[in-house]
């Protein structure tokens, strides 16, 4: 077996290596990663008091989600004022010091843009409630009489992505569009007022010296005219990209990607990554053309299996998205949207076996990462009681869902016991397990065989060593239920996905996920790199 993806990445727009393309961004749920004054709840000056460690732990930059003004619904991706830092988590001032303090440390910094919808608590939605039908505050979202004689039926018959029709009745008989929670009223992209709210906003952020954006939702947006019925499996209800998804993807959207990009080129070094939910890599890959987006999340490797022929496969095909239009790809295990990987990949110690191999496979590849908070210090997810579920995935699925509070739970720091000296005060917004008193970053900071010590060793030797370089990989065979690749600089990582030992590839060991199974024999579920 020798499969090439050799390609060498063209260089684009301005700098022939921008700081992005190789970057390892680090992701923080603000509501979880630390408290600085005692709520229970994670704030912008909590992260402040912890950037030494992001920058002990060794990426290059950070990517918060959203901390703007917000009812919290959908815990800050419903914006009431995208330029407003919510109370919650700090103000103006908290941010412009994160900013400084991250910049001095070397460290980049992403916000969130969420231009798919509003809050309803927004000044547009509330106007538009109160203007009434066929108002131009109306006009800004997607308002529509219902079907049916007395209009009781929806629009049409869209999902939510939280469960339950994407359509609310107000009382005065219309509805309006929310492809997630009531509570996030869909732009109508089709109103000139979005686009230049959205370049305001972009620009409030930039002129203050933030590096960048992740885009939420960003293959939402357009929506098809005249917002006709889609197709809909009868077996599911809320997964996004079913095929024939009219709520997503939709051609129109690559119109506004290419205002954001103008609006960012503005700005010389700066970037935007897009949350795109897309499965067709041709489709996926138009959204990273040379005047779109800098770079789009690729979740192939997410959401593939352990076995050796899925990684395989994600690998391939994310690489090929990226260099089909001259760039290198980027690279996720998890997010606050998803499973932790150490649970995906079949909890307790195996799942940790295979989260290490797997991060160590992840930070070899050539191109950008994004490591979710947490994942670090090999977080499970958690089980929480049905009393403490926060998601409005929860409620909105008839409690068939239980969402995504298990991967929001906050970072323990040190400490035996609840609350690990996330905050000062006695209750945190999720409740943390008591059985976390050994991932604790205190503790694993001084634990050399703890997945914080890999991850700080892997970042540490992907900066230094001059053989993790290059855009392209080359297979080399490898034994069943395996797989091994070279990088142009010649660092091979080769990692096992059995249970049994395999032997190694030629080169000398520099990094490995597990102590080696005897001479040159790399263990089950475990992976290296070789020089
Ligand atoms: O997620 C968008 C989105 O489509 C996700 O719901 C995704 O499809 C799903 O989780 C895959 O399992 C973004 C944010 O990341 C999410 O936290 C927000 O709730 C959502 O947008 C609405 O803003
Ligand atoms: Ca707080």
């Amino acid at each position: 077996m020798h499969r090439s993806v050799d390609v060498v990445a063209r260089d684009r727009a301005g700098s022939a290596n921008p700081w992005w393309r190789e970057a390892v961004f680090y992701q923080i749920y603000v509501r979880s990663f630390a408290d600085g004054n005692g709520d229970g709840i994670g704030d912008l000056a909590g992260i402040r008091a912890r950037l030494p460690y992001l920058s002990l732990l060794g990426v290059d930059a950070l990517w918060l989600t959203p901390f703007y003004s917000s009812p919290m619904a959908d815990h800050g991706y419903d914006v009431a004022d995208p330029r407003a830092v919510d109370g919650v988590f700090g103000d103006l001032d908290a941010f412009d010091a994160l900013l400084a303090d991250a910049h001095a440390l070397g460290l980049k910094l992403l916000v969130d843009l969420v231009p798919n919808h509003t809050s309803d608590e927004h000044v547009w939605f509330q106007e538009a409630l109160a203007a009434g039908p066929g108002s131009p505050a109306r006009a800004r979202y997607h308002f529509r009489p219902g079907r049916g004689a007395d209009g009781s039926e929806p629009p049409n018959n869209w999902p939510s992505v939280f469960g339950g029709p994407a359509w609310q009745r107000i009382d005065d008989g219309e509805w309006y569009l929310h492809l997630f929670a009531p509570q996030q009223p869909d732009l109508n992209w089709t109103n000139p007022d979005v686009a230049a709210d959205l370049e305001r906003t972009i620009c409030f952020w930039l002129d203050r010296g933030t590096d960048g954006f992740r885009i939420d939702v960003a293959h939402g947006l357009a929506k098809p005219p005249g917002l006709p019925d889609m197709d809909i499996p009868a077996d599911t209800a809320i997964l996004p990209e079913i095929p024939g998804d009219l709520r997503f993807d939709q051609d129109g959207v690559h119109d506004l990607h290419r205002m954001i990009r103008r609006v960012v080129d503005r700005y010389p070094g700066r970037m935007a990554v897009g949350e795109v939910w897309v499965r067709d890599d041709e489709r996926l890959a138009r959204y990273i053309r040379p005047d779109e987006l800098h770079q789009v999340f690729n979740f192939h490797l997410l959401e593939a299996a352990w076995k050796a022929e899925e990684l395989i496969a994600a690998i391939v095909r994310s690489h090929d998205v990226g260099t089909s239009v001259g760039l290198t790809p980027t690279w996720v295990l998890s997010n606050h949207d998803t499973i932790r990987e150490v649970t995906r990949y079949g909890d307790g110690d195996t799942g940790r076996r295979r989260a290490r191999a797997a991060i160590v496979l992840e930070l070899a590849l050539p191109g950008a990462t994004y490591i979710y908070n947490g994942a670090e210090l090999g977080l499970p997810e958690v089980r929480l009681p049905d009393d403490a579920l926060q998601d409005p995935t929860w409620e909105r699925s008839g409690h068939r869902e239980r969402g995504r509070d298990g991967a929001r739970v906050p970072m323990p720091w040190s400490g035996v016991q609840p609350p690990y000296d996330f905050t000062t005060g006695a209750a945190t917004w999720l409740p943390m397990p008591d059985d976390w008193a050994e991932l604790t970053v205190e503790r694993e900071l001084d634990d050399a065989g703890s997945m914080l010590s890999l991850y700080r060793q892997a970042l540490a030797l992907r900066r230094d060593r001059p053989e993790m370089t290059g855009p392209g990989i080359a297979w080399y065979g490898a034994p069943d239920g395996c797989l091994a690749f070279r990088r142009d600089g010649g660092l091979t990582c080769a990692l096992n996905a059995t249970d049994a030992p395999v032997p190694l590839p030629p080169g000398t060991v520099v990094l490995a996920s597990a102590p080696l199974a005897g001479d040159g024999m790399l263990p089950g579920d475990a992976a290296a790199w070789l020089v």
